[in-house]
């Protein structure tokens, strides 16, 4: 059967695309701009990786004007207050181990979950952005994989001493991304994105990053499905 028209066309300037846009936009501006903070919070948790954790933050916040400017190219003002509403629990529990010292748990909550929803989400809105956003989204999309690779390399070299820990943070963090993924869904769909095509990626990456760090498959699948099914 020959299949002419794959996407259907996407009106970017129409009333319903805007609002959406308005919140999806500025959860990834707030995602980007607490992925910066969150960065110079581990640059002095891990003293020994300063550097390089202060570089990520700098990418970051490159990410955070860049999808910034996406939507004023749309003329669309982002609902930041949506947005911190969006972030508040992964927030605090990034915020509560910090202050506590657990930097296993703000590596999986950021490095790799954070990441990795960040990985899903550009990667499905690549092919259905307007043009000036998917060429922003795609040089973002590349240094993601930069970020989650150095929480992997980083929980693969302290894979014993971490691994309990990594299990924790993913029984307390991952429903949250699966409520959150439910709190988009309408929005994402709007924008051309489908919740299933963002679990499955979501759930490809996440699942690749935690056999890097050392689970066996069924220790990963238990983990990247935990609280799915409550979702
Ligand atoms: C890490 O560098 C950045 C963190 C950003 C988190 C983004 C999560 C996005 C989920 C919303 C789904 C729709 C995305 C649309 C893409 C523009
Ligand atoms: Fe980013
Ligand atoms: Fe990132």
């Amino acid at each position: 059967m020959p299949q002419l028209e794959l996407s259907p066309v996407i009106d970017f300037h129409s009333d319903t695309y805007k609002d959406a846009y308005s919140r999806i936009n500025a959860i990834v501006i707030e995602g980007e701009q607490q992925a910066s903070a969150n960065y110079i919070k581990l640059a002095e948790l891990l003293p020994e990786h300063k550097d390089e954790l202060l570089d990520l933050a700098k990418m970051e916040s490159r990410h955070q004007k860049g999808f910034q400017s996406c939507g004023r190219n749309l003329q669309v003002t982002p609902d930041m207050d949506f947005a911190r509403q969006f972030f508040s629990d992964l927030h605090r529990n990034f915020q509560l181990a910090a202050a506590e010292g657990r930097v296993v748990t703000c590596l999986v909550i950021q490095a790799l979950i954070i990441e990795c929803f960040a990985i899903a989400a550009y990667n499905i809105y690549i092919p259905v952005a307007d043009p000036f956003a998917r060429k922003i989204t795609e040089g973002v999309v590349k240094d993601e994989y930069m970020h989650l690779n150095f929480g992997e390399k980083w929980l693969k070299a302290n894979f014993e001493a971490a691994k309990a820990e990594i299990e924790q943070a993913n029984r307390e963090n991952l429903p949250l991304v699966w409520r959150m993924l439910n709190q988009v869904e309408d929005d994402a769909r709007t924008l051309g994105m489908e919740k299933d095509a963002l679990i499955e990626d979501f759930m490809i990456a996440y699942g690749e990053a935690l056999s890097n760090i050392g689970f066996n498959t069924r220790e990963l699948m238990r983990l990247s499905a935990y609280g799915l099914a409550a979702a």
